[in-house]
């Protein structure tokens, strides 16, 4: 693995996961009560041993940084590394990233440096597990110029997707980014036998979702890139190499969730507080890094708690209920709470006795969730102040934009940016 570098590709606009991308770039939200979006393909890459990360994002937010440098530290013998290659600090300038293709074309200079045979380019919003190496081996088995990873769904996923169909030889020769009507689906159609051929349970899947990991030869990915000005490897690099190049599948059939929107990051985070989750954060074999932090344990007293994920360094009080739920890192809860079907994201930091003091005597509420808040179907970013007694939830509400306080409802989940203060007795 040591002539393979990865490419996370860390984000768009960042439009589909708006408001928890207003303050930080999309690989810095955090997931999963004490992780970020970027600790996933970093530690795929690190347990499959590609120890050479480029993580591409659009703006180099203070907490994606601070992430990056305090948790990815490789030694001096070992010459690995995660670097930020941001496009820019705000997002109006003109060098704004086009499409995935541009942002790999504006950072080629890294990619052309000596001893590099292979690029992993991958998704910075994806949850799943994948040795690489095995990826490696179906590449290196087919003489592949590109691998794509590629995954059996239905007809009704598959409209979300980059959909391929491979010819006789295993090789792709027909590819339709995300297919609208049944004739562009069955243009592109695998036959479940095929699938089930390969040691996969097709269950009525017949097609090959792409899952947007992509494995380049180098010198290919170079020569695609200088000779085009395609802006994206789906809606045109892969539509046009088929033709020319050997562009072949390495199969993939283990648990694997896009959590590039409000909705799915909201389901997965929620899914994951389930007693038995789909996917295990702790494998012997493969964890999950994140920073280490030096947080004391969390507290909890008086609380009735079911199927619900608590990072460290939280205060729970009495009288309180949490059910499917998902509290994030330094949360103070007041008394008789109660949240249900949320992610509550917590804090950066601890105010102190002194500031809580000054905070109270002037009517602002705290950071935190005041006493007898009751919060459903909700996301509550880092550093909210939510006061006493205040009602969170959608109420039946699809999608808006509230004012004063801001806060957004993006299909039936409300979401409260990044220290947002709601007044105390507040209800939609
Ligand atoms: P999408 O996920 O819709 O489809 P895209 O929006 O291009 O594709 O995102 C791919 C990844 O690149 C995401 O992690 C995204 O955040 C990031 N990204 C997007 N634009 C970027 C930019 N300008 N700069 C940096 N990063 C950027 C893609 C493929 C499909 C495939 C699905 C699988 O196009 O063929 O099926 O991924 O999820
Ligand atoms: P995380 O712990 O989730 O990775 P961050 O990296 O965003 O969070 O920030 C956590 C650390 O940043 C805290 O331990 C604290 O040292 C510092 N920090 C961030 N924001 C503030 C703030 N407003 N006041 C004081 N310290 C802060």
């Amino acid at each position: 693995m040591r002539d393979i570098i990865g490419l996370v590709l860390g984000g768009g606009k960042g439009s589909r996961l708006f408001p928890l991308t207003a303050q930080r770039s999309k690989p810095a939200v955090p997931l999963a009560a004490k992780y970020r979006l970027i600790d996933i393909p970093i530690a795929n890459c690190i347990n499959s041993g590609v120890d050479r990360i480029y993580l591409l994002t659009q703006f180099n937010s203070v907490s994606l940084h601070r992430h990056i440098r305090q948790t990815y530290n490789f030694d001096g013998f070992h010459g690995g590394f995660v670097e930020i290659l941001a496009a820019q600090q705000t997002i109006e300038g003109a060098d704004w990233y086009q499409g995935t293709a541009d942002a790999v074309r504006k950072n080629l200079k890294y990619i052309q440096q000596p001893g590099i045979k292979h690029v992993m380019i991958l998704s910075g919003d994806q949850l799943y597990r994948m040795d690489y190496r095995d990826m490696l081996k179906t590449h290196l088995d087919a003489k592949a110029d590109v691998t794509i990873g590629a995954l059996p769904v239905d007809r009704e996923a598959a409209k979300g997707f980059g959909v391929m169909q491979l010819d006789d030889n295993y090789q792709v020769k027909g590819f339709v980014e995300k297919p609208k009507t049944d004739k562009e689906i069955d243009s592109v159609r695998t036959d479940p036998a095929w699938i089930d051929s390969q040691g996969i349970e097709s269950k009525g899947r017949d097609c090959l979702a792409s899952m947007g990991i992509y494995l380049f030869n180098r010198d290919l990915l170079v020569e695609l890139l200088e000779k085009t000005t395609h802006e994206d490897f789906g809606k045109e690099v892969f539509p046009m190499a088929i033709d020319t190049k050997q562009v072949n599948v390495h199969l993939f059939d283990g648990y694997w969730e896009d959590i590039g929107t409000i909705k799915s990051f909201y389901d997965t985070n929620l899914e994951l507080a389930n007693p038995n989750p789909p996917f295990e954060f702790y494998r012997p074999d493969s964890p999950i890094y994140t920073r280490p932090r030096f947080l004391p344990a969390t507290k909890v007293s008086g609380t009735y708690i079911d199927r619900t994920l608590i990072a460290d360094g939280c205060v729970i009080e009495e009288g309180t209920r949490i059910e499917n739920s998902v509290i994030g890192l330094r949360c103070r809860i007041g008394k008789n709470v109660t949240i249900k079907n949320s992610i509550i994201m917590g804090a950066d930091y601890f105010e102190s006795e002194a500031d809580t003091d000054k905070l109270m005597s002037k009517g602002t509420p705290i950071i935190g969730i005041g006493d007898g808040c009751v919060i459903d179907k909700s996301i509550i970013d880092k550093n909210c102040r939510l006061g006493e007694g205040a009602i969170v939830a959608p109420d039946g509400r699809m999608d808006a934009d509230l004012t004063n306080p801001e806060l957004y409802i993006r299909d039936g989940i409300l979401v409260a940016p990044k220290a947002t203060t709601i007044p105390p007795g507040w209800k939609i």
